[in-house]
């Protein structure tokens, strides 16, 4: 623990439950789907109107907002001297997300500042709150986009010129709904950065414990494979002169799952997306669309994967006369979090009565990202039987305001963490 720890000088302070409760809520009446969920793909009309939100949210907190130029939103506290300590995560969601991905880390953010305020206790340093353009990278690639951007990861420039998969180009999204900001990138550097978070994964049920005091961030490489075939009558072609991409892509899907589950381990494979033209019933295709998602917390398993798949690609491509072509989405290897937040994560959160492990994270996060600046780490909360990406996602109140309370107490804390500590 950071020495002189400014946390240590107000262990009875707690965050209000139900404030942030009820900012939970409210954010999740904003492009409501059935089951409870939420669609706010990135930069779209509804991700406007939650960052709107967000930003009225900030602003009643008289947090100073910025929004930079890949459309992040910064709000700083500025009291003390120095880098703040930064929180925060994401509102953008994939097309049936839950109501707590992204949204709970950012709004607990909020609660903690809010919270420090109302009670009179000022840190030493400026603690903030950031919203990433684009986590999830479901409507442009990769994920973690504005975050990755935010810590000179990727040009202003190149995330500008990213074409969705519906067509429309970033830069022209963020103009249109008024979030293409002037605050430059790379941003500023953190004192320190820490992400609270649903688990999505169904370890911290499983072992009936109620914190994850996160260690790394398993490494993600995303591909889309476009396969060129002979589109052809459905009736009239025999099957030994087709060139169907439809059937190359159902056998790709199928090595994918075999793949993940020879190597075992850590190792997923996931083909979420397929597109077929023309996508008729009588016609044999002429072409198909997908994506793999491919991730291992061992970098060099990892790359064994890619090139088993890539191998594998070859070979059916040859096989059935067709041609295929891949465009990598994103590669990220993988992250470890600093050994000094990942203890002051855990120490604070057994000090507050609660349950804890350390644990990889199977999903990326934009705390992935700020590692590359500033000692970071993530907190977790569990998942109801381990379902995220889905409208069913839940997590008890309980546990939300557990989390909430160690990220309180773990933001105070890093205020006093040493920069020369190792
Ligand atoms: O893809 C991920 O792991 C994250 O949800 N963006
Ligand atoms: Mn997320
Ligand atoms: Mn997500």
């Amino acid at each position: 623990m950071p020495r002189g720890d400014f946390s240590q000088q107000h262990l009875d302070l707690r965050i209000d439950g139900d404030r942030l409760m009820s900012r939970i809520n409210a954010l999740a009446e904003i492009a409501p789907i059935d089951g409870g969920g939420n669609c706010r793909l990135a930069l779209t009309d509804e991700d406007k109107y939650g960052r709107d939100l967000l930003v009225s949210w900030m602003k009643d907190c008289n947090l100073e907002v910025s929004i930079d130029a890949v459309g992040n939103i910064i709000g700083i506290w500025n009291v003390g001297v120095g880098a703040p300590v930064m929180s925060g995560s994401h509102i953008d969601t994939v097309r049936t997300g839950g109501r707590f991905d992204g949204c709970y880390g950012v709004l607990a953010a909020l609660e903690v500042i809010e919270t420090c305020q109302k009670m009179g206790v000022t840190p030493p340093r400026p603690l903030s709150v950031g919203i990433f353009t684009d986590e999830e990278g479901a409507r442009f690639a990769p994920d973690m986009l504005g975050s990755l951007v935010y810590v000179g990861g990727m040009s202003l420039e190149e995330a500008l010129d990213v074409i969705a998969i519906d067509g429309a180009k970033l830069g022209d999204e963020l103009v249109r709904i008024g979030y293409a900001g002037t605050t430059p990138c790379p941003g500023l550097i953190p004192h320190a950065f820490v992400e609270l978070h649903i688990e999505q994964g169904p370890m911290l049920e499983a072992n009936n414990v109620r914190i994850g005091a996160v260690t790394s961030v398993q490494g993600i490489s995303w591909q889309e494979v476009t396969i060129i075939g002979q589109s052809n009558h459905a009736g009239t072609t025999p099957m030994s002169l087709r060139h169907d991409p439809a059937y190359i892509a159902a056998e790709i899907t199928v090595f994918m799952r075999k793949l993940a589950i020879t190597m075992g381990g850590d190792q997923v494979c996931t083909v979420g997306k397929i597109d077929i033209h023309p996508n008729l019933t009588n016609v044999v295709a002429a072409k198909a669309t997908l994506t793999l998602d491919v991730r291992n917390t061992d970098e060099s398993l990892l790359k064994q994967a890619e090139s088993k798949i890539s191998k594998f690609l070859i070979d059916i491509a040859i096989g059935e006369g067709v041609k295929i072509t891949t465009r990598q989405l994103a590669r990220f290897e993988p992250v470890i979090f600093d050994d000094r937040v990942i203890d002051c994560v855990e120490k604070i959160a057994r000090d507050q009565g609660n349950t804890v492990q350390r644990m990889p994270s199977g999903a990326g996060h934009d705390a992935q990202m700020l590692a590359r600046v500033c000692p970071s780490g993530m907190i977790f909360v569990p998942s109801v039987k381990g379902i995220s990406h889905n409208p069913a996602e839940f997590t008890e109140t309980i546990d939300l305001i557990a989390g909430a309370n160690i990220l309180l107490h773990t933001m105070l804390s890093l205020t006093t963490l040493e920069s020369g500590d190792k």
